[in-house]
This record gives C-alpha cells, structure tokens and sequence, in this order.
C-alpha cells in the first residue's frame, strides 16, 4: 500500500514548540512566500492539518515549511501556520527555524536572510541554540481604543504590527498565571471578538487575531514585564512570542518608554525571556528579538490511505 513521507524536525523556543516540515512537503511553486501560502492553504490545507492538528499535533503547535528561496542568495523561505490557519509572521518560530537549519548543517553560525510572506527577515545565529532576529519594521496604528468587552466592561488598548496584528492591553484586571489561562483566554477570545464585531482592524481591514496582555514580571532583576498572548483559535503563546514583543517595542518608542537599542526583557506566562530592542532605519522601527531555541525531535510523518484521520481533524 503506497503510503507517503515526510520528515519533520520539531524544536521549542522558550516553551513554545515549531514543528518544520524539512522534506517531502507539498511543491507550492517558485512565487514570494506570500504566493506560496496562498498556493498552501488553497490546494494543500491537509498538510497543515496533518501536521498540526490531532491526533499527531496539538493546538499548542506552530508549524513551518522550509522552502527553496525565490532569492537564490537566501538561506531559505518560510511559511508559518497553526491549528486554524497561516501566520504571517511567527518569532518564536523563526528562532526555531534558525536552530533547525543550524541542526540540519544548512546554515552556520552568524548572519543570515529568511524570506517570509511579510518581507524578509535576518536571522543572526549566535550560538547553536541563541538567535537573534531582526524582524519587519513594526508600527503602531491606533492608541488607547477603548471598547466595550461583554461581562468585562470598558478596556483600553493599542493595534500595532509586529508582523502580525495585536490588541495590546496594560490595564486588564486579570492575573497572568498558568493557574488562569481558562480565564485568560476567555478574556482575549472576547477582546478579539468585539474589536470583529466592531469592525476595529489592523491596516486594509486586517483582523486583528492576537490580543497581548501585560503585567509586572515575575522578577524585576530578569524582566521588565510578563505577558500573555492569544494567538489565532484558542491556545496561548509559551513563549514571549517575538511578533507580540515586536509590537510592543514598536509601542513603547513611539511612547518615549525605550530609546533606540535600548534593551526590553520580555518575560512569557511560562517565565521564559526574551530580549528586543529596536533601531530607527529610513524611519521605521525596525525590532531586534533575541532568545533560545532547542531541537527536540526528527521524525518521519506516515501518510496511511487507510487511515480516515491520516490529515488530522
Ligand atoms: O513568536 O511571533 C511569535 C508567535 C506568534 C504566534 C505564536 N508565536
């Protein structure tokens, strides 16, 4: 019985789990990422759902698939996508492409240009498991929008870009804990929610479908502050998750709150970290991420005819 392969490396980056397709992946053309994620979720969504979602995935993990770059002199392009559908941009995952390439010997140490369906994006391979990223430039659209939230009452926060769009919340009234994620993602999921009902978007109507909650770290000598981040469907980022600091960072320059390249420590729900901090380029503010990604398994991906649920459900 023709049963076919492909081969995934799965890594975390501070808690938060890349799963990347390195080979045997679906052919999504010669185009720019963004055409190649159209060509992926058109004609072959299955493999994202195999690969993502149960009974192989879960709905914590964030996939990628490594393609040839359009640019020869690229190390590589990449596409992100997660239980519900195509990310723009992921930072915790292109920390976790970065090891991963490293792992698979395509890369060295030092600097390097993966291409993405937002724009390109610098890699800068420190260690074998400590990246930094220079991400897209970031920008904050709208400040202190205030919305109605069912049962929450009035909340106030700010749509910024960071690579993906986010509602950024410092006043919430919730406590960050991985004792109170149930309550945790009820809030966000009722925060994206009402900015979709009240048509409140990124640019070009852009949904806005990660929703950032801030507070105090847990340790003021390792952070300067602790968030949460609901990403697209229902599951929390375990990382900072570099997007999310990304338009953070872009928020806190435009506010005056950090100089250029002066550091932010980022602390996640689970207490990993990262570092950022951004530098002003032909007047855009362009973010610099920086954490630690491990490899944590390769494997090969059996696709069983028999099988009803062989591309998940
Ligand atoms: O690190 O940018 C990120 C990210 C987005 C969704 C999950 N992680």
């Amino acid at each position: 019985m023709g049963v076919t392969k492909l081969t995934i490396i799965d890594s975390h980056t501070g808690g938060e789990p890349t799963r990347t397709i390195v080979s045997g992946g679906p052919d999504l053309g010669t185009g720019s990422m963004a055409e190649r994620k159209q060509v992926f979720a058109e004609k072959f969504d299955h493999f994202r759902r195999a690969l993502v979602n149960e009974p192989r995935g879960s709905d914590v993990m964030v996939g990628a698939i490594l393609c040839e770059p359009a640019d020869s002199s690229h190390a590589a392009g990449v596409i992100f996508f997660n239980n519900v559908g195509y990310l723009n941009m992921c930072g915790h995952g292109t920390i976790g492409v970065a090891v991963t390439l490293y792992h698979l010997g395509k890369i060295d140490l030092g600097k390097h240009i993966l291409e993405t369906p937002v724009g390109l994006v610098e890699i800068n391979l420190l260690e074998p498991t400590k990246v930094s990223i220079e991400n897209v430039a970031s920008f904050r659209t709208r400040k202190d929008v205030e919305i109605e939230v069912p049962h929450y009452g009035v909340i106030t926060g700010d749509v910024a870009w960071g690579g993906n769009w986010f509602f950024l919340i410092k006043a919430h009234n919730q406590r960050i804990g991985l004792d109170n994620t149930t309550r945790l993602i009820d809030f966000c999921s009722q925060v994206r929610d009402t900015l979709n009902q009240q048509n409140i978007t990124g640019d070009n109507g852009a949904e806005i479908d990660h929703i950032e909650l801030f507070a105090e770290p847990t340790n003021e000598s390792l952070a300067d502050s602790q968030n949460f981040v609901l990403c697209p469907g229902r599951e929390y980022d375990r990382s900072p998750c570099g997007t999310g600091t990304s338009a953070k960072l872009a928020c806190l320059y435009a506010d005056g709150h950090i100089k250029e390249n002066e550091v932010w420590r980022q602390q996640s729900i689970i207490g990993s970290i990262f570092e950022g901090a951004v530098t002003i380029r032909d007047g855009q503010i362009v973010p610099t991420i920086s954490g630690s990604a491990f490899v944590n398994m390769q494997a090969e991906v059996l696709f069983d005819p028999n099988d009803p649920f062989q591309f998940g459900f």
